[in-house]
């Protein structure tokens, strides 16, 4: 799997604004903001997507939610609320082929999402 920009951040190679990170995951504000506030939470262990989280143990996966969830809390979004959002593959629109989740939140959300 090639370099991504997502290595190059948990890394310290490449500039991020993180908001939070603990040993299993390094969460960060995107730079293309969606959203008042737009997280990305990434796991330090290396995927290209959901699909291939099968391929590793089920705690990644439980790693990644936990994260999602402190993120949400130091950003102090529960009590308004967020979406959060794996783009998975070419239809979803997945453009950094490393798993990452979305977090979005700072204003009424949409649904369905367009
Ligand atoms: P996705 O479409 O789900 O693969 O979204 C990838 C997101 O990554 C997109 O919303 C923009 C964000 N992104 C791409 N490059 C960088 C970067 O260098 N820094 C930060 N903070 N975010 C980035």
């Amino acid at each position: 799997m090639e370099e991504t920009i997502f290595d190059k951040i948990i890394a310290g190679d490449t500039q991020a604004d993180i908001v939070f990170q603990n040993d299993h995951v390094v969460a960060f504000r995107d730079i293309n903001p969606q959203a008042p506030v737009h997280v990305l939470v990434v796991p330090r262990t290396r995927m290209k997507s959901i699909a291939e989280s099968t391929s590793h143990s089920p705690e990644v996966m439980g790693h990644i939610i936990h994260g999602i969830a402190e993120t949400a809390r130091t950003l102090e979004l529960e009590e308004n609320g967020y979406r959060v959002v794996f783009n998975t593959g070419r239809d979803a629109m997945q453009t950094v082929p490393y798993i990452h989740a979305h977090i979005l939140a700072g204003r009424k959300l949409g649904w369905p999402p367009g």
